[in-house]
């Protein structure tokens, strides 16, 4: 994790934390227009108090590994019966499955109808076969970030491990080779460069859950930052 720049990313996105939140208190909660069209869930394309970009933002830590299609490797472990890493060439032989869904970062940016391809998380799981005991996941990523979501939500259908958006390979500063995306959820629930994910029983907050952004993190309820942190 690199030091000087990454602190100075994290307090600016504290600072935005502490301004919505307070704005919030203000304004109430933001109500959604009745003529707003809708998602594949039946909800608002576009959640309450988001904006849409038309450009594809670049949002992370600073530091963007470089690591190629030879040298990538998934790791799948934790509580499940059949921890495995895969290989790039062994992901290129999962079902690969084309996906349209949009991406919302909790900065107040969504990004709509982006084309995706990749695996889905649901077919690695199949793989790793999780304990029944596992309830959540922790994704660990090439630059030290991480980010933990409930099994289920992971399990949905459209979370997807791509490695292409747009028709065009995924560029190396959106998280390429391979990034995990959970359109139900905000965006920073999906990790860039993604090299492990664990099945855990017991849940373990990820990088942003452990400064200050919600464990869930639903864009619908506005479930951008937990409260009870006094930050
Ligand atoms: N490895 C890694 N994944 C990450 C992040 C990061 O810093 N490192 N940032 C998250 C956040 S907050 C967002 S909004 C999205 C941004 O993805 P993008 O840069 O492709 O728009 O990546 C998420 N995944
Ligand atoms: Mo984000």
């Amino acid at each position: 994790m690199p030091d000087g720049k990454s602190d100075r990313i994290v307090a600016a996105r504290l600072r935005q934390k502490e301004r919505h939140q307070a704005k919030a208190q203000q304004n109430g909660s933001t109500a959604v227009r009745s003529d707003t069209p809708i998602n594949r869930h039946g909800k608002a394309k576009v959640p309450p108090g988001q904006t849409q970009s038309k450009k594809w933002p670049v949002l992370d830590l600073g530091e963007h590994p470089a690591i190629d299609t030879d040298t990538w490797k998934l790791t799948l472990g934790g509580s499940c019966e059949n921890p495995t890493t895969l290989s790039w060439l062994d992901f290129q032989q999962l079902p690969q499955m084309n996906d349209v869904s949009d991406f919302h970062c909790v900065t107040t940016w969504s990004c709509l109808d982006i084309a995706w391809r990749g695996v889905r998380f649901r077919d690695l799981a199949e793989l790793a076969k999780p304990h029944g005991k596992a309830r959540y996941i922790l994704c660990h990523a090439y630059d030290g970030y991480t980010t933990n979501l409930p099994l289920h939500e992971a399990l949905k259908e459209d979370v997807l491990l791509v490695h292409s958006a747009q028709g065009d390979v995924l560029s190396v500063e959106h998280g390429g080779p391979v990034r995990m995306i959970t359109p139900q959820l905000y965006a920073w629930k999906g990790a860039k460069w993604i090299s492990a994910i664990t099945f855990l029983e017991d849940d373990s907050p990820g990088y942003w859950e452990q400064r200050g952004y919600s464990n869930l993190g639903d864009p619908w309820q506005e479930d951008r930052y937990s409260s009870d942190d006094g930050a």
